[in-house]
C-alpha cells in the first residue's frame, strides 16, 4: 500500500534517481490543499450510509429484476451482501482520497473482484451502476458549496471521480 509520497519515493528508487523538482512541486501543492482533501474524506465518511442506501435504493428501483426471485440480490441475505459490498467499495475510495493514491483501493479491494463476481453470478454491470450512483451522491456531498468558503476543488473532485470510475471499470 502506497500513498502519494511513498509512491514518488518508490518510483525514484526504482530508477536510482533523486526525487525531482516537478514531483516535489506536485506534492507541495497536495500539502497546500490538504485541508480540502481531509474535508472531502470527512464529508463522505460522515454521510456513508446515506450515500450507500440511496444508491442501493435507486439501483433496485431501476433494476427490480435483481431483487425478484432468480435475481442475484434476491432474499434479504443477498440484499445485505450487496449493500455491504457497496459500503466496502465506498470505504476504499475514501482511503484512496485520503492517501492521494489508488493502490490501497486496487490491492485490497479491486484485485480479483471481477473474478469473484463472475464466480458468484453477481452482474458486473449492475455493480458498476451502483458505484456510479455512489459517485454522483458522494461528489454532490463533497462539492457542496453551502456553508463553506468556496475554493477551487476541481482537481480534487476529478481525482475522487477517478477512484469511483476505477472501481466501476474493475467490475463492469
Ligand atoms: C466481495 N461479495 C460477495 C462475496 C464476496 C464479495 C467475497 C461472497 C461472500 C459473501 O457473501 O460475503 N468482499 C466483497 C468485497 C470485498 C470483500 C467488495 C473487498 C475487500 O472482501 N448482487 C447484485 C448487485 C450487487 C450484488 C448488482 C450492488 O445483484 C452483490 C450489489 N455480493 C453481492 C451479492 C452477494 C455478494 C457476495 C448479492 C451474495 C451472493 C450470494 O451469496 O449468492
Amino acid at each position: 500500500m502506497l500513498d502519494a509520497f511513498t509512491k514518488v519515493v518508490a518510483q525514484a528508487d526504482t530508477r536510482g534517481e533523486l526525487v525531482n523538482t516537478a514531483q516535489i512541486d506536485a506534492l507541495m501543492s497536495m500539502v497546500k490543499d490538504g485541508s480540502k482533501r481531509y474535508d472531502v474524506v470527512n464529508r463522505i465518511t460522515s454521510n456513508a450510509s446515506t450515500i450507500v442506501s440511496g444508491a442501493a435504493r435507486a439501483l433496485f428501483a431501476e433494476q427490480p429484476q435483481l431483487i425478484a426471485p432468480g435475481g442475484n440480490a434476491y432474499t434479504n441475505r443477498r440484499v445485505s451482501a450487496c449493500v455491504r459490498d457497496m459500503d466496502i467499495i465506498l470505504r476504499y475510495v475514501t482511503y484512496a482520497v485520503f492517501t492521494g493514491d489508488a493502490s490501497v483501493l486496487d490491492d485490497r479491494c479491486l484485485n480479483g473482484l471481477r473474478e469473484t463476481y463472475l464466480a458468484l453470478g453477481v452482474p458486473g454491470s449492475s455493480m458498476a451502476t451502483s458505484i456510479t450512483k455512489m459517485k454522483d451522491a458522494a461528489i454532490a456531498i463533497a462539492n457542496d458549496r453551502n456553508g463553506v468558503t468556496p475554493g477551487d476543488c476541481s482537481s480534487l473532485m476529478a481525482e475522487l471521480a477517478g477512484y469511483f470510475d476505477r472501481a466501476a471499470s474493475a467490475v463492469g
